[in-house]
C-alpha cells in the first residue's frame, strides 16, 4: 500500500519580513514588518501535530544555515562569517536580507517528486528546484540537496536530481500536482507554468516563475511517460492577481482537483486531459463568481493541503483565513456535504508565514512511497509525538522572539539564529557538516 508523507518544513529563527518576493501580495504588503520567529515555527509545528492526530504520517525538513556567510563570500565579500556580515550591511543591505530569509521553510518549493508508479524506473525521483527567479530563494538549492540527498539516500527506491540550469526557472511541487485512481496506480502528473511576465492592477509586473521548458526536462529526468503527464499553462489572470505558485488556485489528490475557475490558461483542455485519463476522476471547481480570485488569494483556501484519511474519505487542512471569511467558509460546507471524497474541513493557524505568502501546502513537500521505500527513509526526518515535544523545547528556548527590519545587522541575532539551528541539529541527532 503507497501511502503519502507530507515532509513540512520547520520555520527557522530567521524568519523576517523584507518583502523580497515580487508578485506575492502578502510578502510586499507585510515589508518592514516585525517577525515572530518562535511563535511562527511553533504554528508551523502545530500543523505537523494536526496531521499525526489525523492519523497520518508526518516528515520534516531542517531549517537551512542563516544568515547565509558563504553565499555572500561567493559575491566577493570576505574575512570571518561576521566580518563578512558586517560588510554586507554596511555596503548592500538588501544581499545581507536575502542572506537572512527563512524562505526554505515553503517545501513545496523544495523539489518536484514524481512517486515511483509514475516513473520508467520504478523509483520515487526528486529534482532540487532551482527557484532561479527569486535571488533569495536561489540560495536554497545546495541545502536541499544535501538533506534530501541524506532523507533518501537509499538508491533502490529514490533518486534525487540537482537543480536544473539557472536560466530555466522551476519552483518545484509547487507547480505540479498528481491525479490517479489512488497514490499506487500510476498517475497523471500535470506541470503548470507560466508563459511570460504579467502587470498586475497597480502596474507592477509580476514574473512567471515556473517555465515551461523546465516543467518538461523534470518530466524527462524522471523518466514520465508522454501519456502520463501535462504541460499546462497558468491563467495570466491568477498570476495578475498574485497566484505566484499554481498551488496557491488549485490541489489536487488521489482522483480530485479541487480548483478555481480561473486557475488554467485553457481550463477546458485540462478538465478533459483529467477526466479522459482518471478513472473516476472528480473535479471541484469553485466558480468566479462566489469565489473571486482576490478572495481565494487573500484567503489562500486552494492552499491547503487535500489529504486521505485512514479511514476513508478526504480532508483539506485549510488556513484560519480562510475560516474567518464567511463567503469562501459557506462554499467550503457546501463542498464537504456535496457529493464527493471531501469529508472534513480541517482548520490551521500558520499566519505568520501566510503573512510571506506561504499557506499550510506551501509548507509541506509530499511524497508517496510503498513501506519498503518508507522504512528506508532516514528516520530523523520522520517525526512522532515524542520528536515534536523535543523539537518544541529547542524552540521555546531557542528561537528568537521577535526580528524588526533593523535588527538583521546585530550580530546578536546572527550569533542567535546559529546557535538556534544548532541546538536543533543536536536534538534530532544530525552532526555537524552532514547537512
Ligand atoms: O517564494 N515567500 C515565498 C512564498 C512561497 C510560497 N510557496 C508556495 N506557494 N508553494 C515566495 O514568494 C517571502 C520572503 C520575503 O519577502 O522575505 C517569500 O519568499
Amino acid at each position: 500500500m503507497v501511502r503519502e508523507i507530507n515532509f513540512d518544513g520547520l520555520i527557522g529563527p530567521s524568519h523576517n519580513y523584507a518583502g523580497l518576493s515580487l508578485g506575492n501580495i502578502a510578502s510586499a504588503s507585510n515589508a518592514g514588518a516585525t517577525s515572530a520567529p518562535r511563535a511562527a515555527a511553533l504554528q508551523g509545528l502545530g500543523k505537523m501535530r494536526t496531521m499525526l492526530a489525523l492519523g497520518l504520517p508526518q516528515g520534516i525538513l531542517l531549517p537551512h544555515d542563516r544568515p547565509n556567510a558563504e553565499w555572500l563570500r561567493k559575491l566577493g565579500f570576505s574575512g570571518s562569517d561576521d566580518a563578512v556580515l558586517r560588510a554586507a550591511w554596511e555596503r548592500e543591505p538588501a544581499l545581507l536580507r536575502n542572506a537572512f530569509s527563512a524562505s526554505a521553510m515553503w517545501t513545496a518549493n523544495a523539489a518536484t517528486v514524481s512517486p515511483a508508479p509514475d516513473t520508467s524506473d520504478g523509483r520515487c525521483h526528486f529534482t532540487v528546484a532551482n527557484l532561479s527567479t527569486m535571488l533569495h530563494r536561489s540560495i536554497e538549492q545546495d541545502q536541499t540537496f544535501r538533506q534530501l540527498r541524506l532523507a533518501f539516500a537509499d538508491e533502490r527506491h529514490f533518486a534525487v536530481h540537482p537543480a536544473l540550469p539557472g536560466g530555466l526557472g522551476d519552483e518545484g511541487a509547487a507547480n505540479s500536482m498528481r491525479l490517479g485512481q489512488s497514490h499506487q496506480a500510476p498517475g497523471l502528473e500535470v506541470f503548470v507554468h507560466g508563459e511570460r511576465p504579467v502587470r498586475g492592477s497597480a502596474g507592477q509586473v509580476f514574473p512567471a516563475r515556473q517555465h515551461r521548458s523546465a516543467s518538461a526536462a523534470v518530466a524527462r529526468s524522471h523518466g514520465l511517460a508522454s501519456g502520463d503527464h501535462l504541460l499546462a499553462a497558468q491563467s495570466e489572470i491568477a498570476i495578475a492577481a498574485g497566484a505566484f505558485h499554481n498551488d496557491v488556485v488549485a490541489v489536487a489528490n488521489e482522483n480530485v482537483l479541487f480548483a478555481h475557475e480561473q486557475a488554467f490558461a485553457d481550463r477546458e483542455a485540462v478538465y478533459r486531459s483529467v477526466s479522459e485519463r482518471v478513472p473516476g476522476a472528480v473535479i471541484i471547481e469553485a466558480p468566479a463568481d462566489r469565489i473571486s480570485l482576490d478572495l481565494a488569494i487573500r484567503t489562500y483556501l486552494f492552499n491547503s493541503q487535500l489529504v486521505t484519511l485512514p479511514a476513508g474519505g478526504m480532508a483539506l487542512i485549510l488556513p484560519r483565513e480562510a475560516r474567518e471569511e464567511p463567503a469562501v467558509w459557506t462554499w467550503l460546507e457546501e463542498v464537504r456535504e456535496g457529493d464527493n471524497p471531501v469529508s472534513r474541513l480541517e482548520v490551521v493557524d500558520v499566519r505568520e508565514s501566510m503573512r510571506n505568502g506561504g499557506g499550510p501546502a506551501c509548507l509541506r513537500l509530499r511524497v508517496a512511497v510503498s513501506p519498503e521505500a518508507e522504512a528506508a527513509i532516514d528516520r530523523r526526518f520522520l517525526l512522532d509525538e515524542g520528536l515534536c515535544d523535543r523539537i518544541e523545547a529547542v524552540i521555546e528556548q531557542e528561537w528568537p522572539e521577535h526580528i524588526a527590519p533593523d535588527d538583521l545587522g546585530e550580530p546578536d541575532l546572527w550569533h542567535r539564529c546559529r546557535a538556534a539551528r544548532a541546538a536543533l541539529l543536536t536534538a534530532l541527532g544530525f552532526v555537524e557538516g552532514e547537512l
